[in-house]
């Protein structure tokens, strides 16, 4: 499944400018029908470089490329949560996601009108955060009723219920769910809560051009991603030449996208493997640190449950040494068992029995 992402900011600060930007220059995945959701929901491809590589070893009927779900929505302001202006009926949109970009305004164009609350970086944040954890407590304020009717059923519902009711406090005192400091059997319970400010945060500041090429701004312990929306939306106009060139005379490296999408990853602690053959070249998703039957099963829960070995080689070795057949001459190819932890970018082939 792919990685989701929900798209917040204050109105006018680029959302869906870098939204579109995104969504067509990732082209959307084939096997996604576009038409069957929401048009504010694009899924895109996450480039890696080292995918082309392998299926030139390999010459692969399709290569394969790790997805990442963008959901835009409606910008946020002051009393959204009240039914002020348009982005809280919205903020439902992003409740399953896995993460939250926010995108804030660095950019200075005067001819783009800020919206009225809209004063500068630290105080739009301010803005979205209480937001959104004004919509949390409206969230706790539908659920404890619940929660308290469910362990006055059953005892063992308790904990669930204690849990909403120390987030609420948190959350009071205008703190997002995810600082809380909470047992690993309290997140879990939370998890259920689906409260947004229990979600990562990355923030994008959208700035100015010729801003790309210096230190990104800070922001209190959290990832900054410099970018220009409105970059982006000309690199998607460009052949791939011609936007390499264009980055190029930008001093960058890569697209808003890359860096994006890398950061996301960063920050919920991901990674990718590879597995290569005939058919196709193809990027999987699992958590860092994940031993080698949790990712198979990311492709398939039979090859989790029926895990006897990974036949794996590095990244370097597999494209050093030609491929497989190389890595094996080289005693390269290795044979892991289920305690096997998998770093980035191996390529793994899994053998299992149901
Ligand atoms: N100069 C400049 N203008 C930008 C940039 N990004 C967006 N804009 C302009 O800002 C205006 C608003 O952009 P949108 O992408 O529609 O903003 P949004 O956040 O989706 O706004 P809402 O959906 O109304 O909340 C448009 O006129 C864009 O062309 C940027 O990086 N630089
Ligand atoms: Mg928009």
């Amino acid at each position: 499944m792919a990685l989701s992402i929900g798209i917040v900011g204050l109105p006018n600060v680029g959302k869906s400018t870098l939204f579109t930007a995104l969504t067509k220059k990732g082209g959307l995945a084939a096997n996604y029908p576009f038409a069957t959701i929401d048009p504010n929901v694009g899924i895109v491809d996450v480039p890696d470089a080292r995918l082309q590589k392998l299926a030139d070893i390999v010459h692969p009927g399709r290569i394969v490329p790790a997805t990442v779900e963008f959901v835009d929505i409606a910008g946020l302001v002051k009393g959204a949560s009240e039914g002020e202006g348009l982005g809280n009926q919205f903020l439902a949109n992003i409740r399953n996601t896995d993460a939250i970009c926010e995108v804030v305004r660095f950019f200075s164009d005067p001819d783009v009108i800020r919206h009225e609350s809209s004063v500068d970086p630290q105080s739009d944040m301010d803005t979205i955060q209480t937001e959104l954890v004004l919509a949390d407590l409206g969230t706790l304020e539908r659920a404890i009723p619940k929660l308290e009717k469910e362990a006055r059923r059953d005892k063992a519902n308790a904990p669930r219920l204690a849990i909403a009711k120390r987030l609420q406090s948190w959350l009071n005192d205008g703190h997002r769910a995810a600082t809380l400091d909470m047992s690993d059997e309290e997140r879990a319970a939370a998890h259920d809560l689906f409260l947004l400010t229990m979600k990562p945060i990355l923030y994008v500041a959208n700035v100015d051009e010729d801003a790309l090429g210096e230190e990104p701004p800070t922001i209190d312990g959290a990832t900054v991603v410099p970018i220009s929306a409105k970059v982006e939306s000309e690199l998607i106009e460009l052949d791939p030449e011609e936007a390499a060139d264009f980055l190029a005379d930008l001093g960058l490296e890569h697209s808003g996208l890359e860096t994006l999408a890398q950061a996301a990853y960063d920050l919920l602690g991901l990674q990718s493997y590879f597995t290569a053959g005939e058919l196709e070249v193809k990027a999987w998703t699992v958590r860092k640190g994940a031993k080698a039957p949790e990712a198979a099963g990311v492709i398939h829960s039979d090859f989790e449950r029926g895990f006897i070995k990974a036949e794996v080689a590095s990244y370097d070795d597999y494209v050093t040494l030609g491929g497989e057949a190389g890595c094996k001459a080289a005693g390269k190819l290795r044979m892991e068992g289920k305690d096997f932890v998998v770093p980035d970018g191996d390529v793994m082939h899994f053998r299992f029995n149901v």
